[in-house]
């Protein structure tokens, strides 16, 4: 532990909400914010899913299913098993809306009953005027989460992935209900351009002593915190010591569809592929034991690179790579 330091972290999806499970072992909770991609959040069934949001609170309260990464450990399906007979029954029910569409049910969209009870309460507080930034921060409070968790915007910024068959895809369309099958062309941001930033996101990653980006995709679940212009501008301009963590391994992606999406764009599918799209962004890049032989490469983008086991099974993993990432922060 060293007093008094103050970590941001971007993050999205579940190699970040792992990472920070074990990052708050090591660093006092209270002077870590997390920044949260809110690309992947939808309006399903009448309420607000926020992903990546759940994943990293779930994470960081105890509550998580380490596997599976989304969602409650122990979870009951029986609210949503039950509203997917109904909506099947319903069948030819779901009548066309006014635009001629089907009524989409989401019946494709699993929330476990406990799970919904987060949605719920988000759901009340954004009805009496709450914004995304004071909702959340009730429910981390709510949830005995001792650090700061920010969503990166709160107006929407929607990811939406254009297939090359040409289909603009929203993201859980993408991720859940096409089962990430789908070749992506292009990842656009909507919205990200003109997204108002969650108060204190900016000033929490431009007066960090450590700007850490976890192992996350970083097409899907960084990029869009990135295509927020005052996001990048902080990181890119941070004073502190930035460090990445690569999210691919051996060439693969751990959880995800990362290494798919990197090949479907053009990109390499290698710890040297990312270390690429953070050019400029970071200071340090951390890759795995097995890519130690690209660390010459990634030098020559002008970061330094650390090696070491980058795989995370449990918390206890966790806090060991984010303690290697804290022994890079420089005075
Ligand atoms: N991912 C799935 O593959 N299938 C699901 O039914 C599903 C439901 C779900 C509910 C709440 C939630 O917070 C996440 C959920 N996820 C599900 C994961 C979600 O698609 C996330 O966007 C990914 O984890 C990527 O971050």
């Amino acid at each position: 532990m060293i007093p008094g330091l103050k970590v941001a972290s971007l993050a999205g999806g579940v190699g970040s909400a792992r990472f920070l499970a074990g990052l708050v072992r090591v660093v006092e909770p209270e002077s870590l914010t997390v920044v949260v991609n809110t690309g992947d959040d939808e309006r399903l069934r009448g309420l607000h899913i926020c992903p990546d949001i759940d994943t990293v609170l779930y994470h960081l309260s105890n509550l998580c299913d380490w596997d599976r990464g989304w969602g409650v450990a122990g979870e009951t399906f029986s609210v949503n098993d039950h509203y997917r007979d109904l909506a099947i029954r319903a069948g030819d029910a779901i009548q066309e809306d006014r635009t001629g569409k089907e009524v989409d049910v989401h019946e494709w969209f699993a929330l476990g009953d406990r799970d919904l009870a987060t949605h719920l309460l988000r759901a009340r507080f954004l009805d009496v005027g709450l914004s995304l930034t004071e909702a959340t921060d009730r429910l981390r409070r709510a949830m005995g989460v001792e650090c700061r968790v920010l969503p990166m915007s709160d107006t929407p910024v929607r990811t939406v992935l254009l297939t090359q068959s040409g289909e603009a895809l929203d993201f859980q369309e993408y991720f859940v209900r096409r089962g990430q099958r789908e070749e992506v062309a292009r990842v656009s941001f909507v919205g990200a351009a003109e997204a108002r930033v969650a108060p204190g996101a900016t000033e929490a990653v431009a007066s960090a002593d450590l700007v850490v980006v976890p192992p996350s995709n970083p097409l899907i679940s960084i990029a869009p915190i990135l295509a927020v212009p005052a996001l990048r501008e902080a990181m890119a301009g941070a004073p502190g010591t930035r460090v990445a963590v690569s999210p691919i391994v051996g060439g693969r992606a751990l959880k995800g569809p990362a290494d798919r999406l990197l090949a479907s764009m053009g990109h390499e599918v290698s710890a040297l592929g990312v270390a690429r799209m953070y050019r400029g962004l970071v200071d340090v890049f951390v890759i795995d034991e097995r890519d130690a032989g690209l660390s010459g490469e990634i030098e020559a983008l002008g970061m330094r690179t650390v090696v070491c086991d980058t795989i995370m099974r449990s918390a206890e993993d966790a806090a060991r790579l984010a303690k290697t990432v804290l022994a890079e922060v420089r005075p």
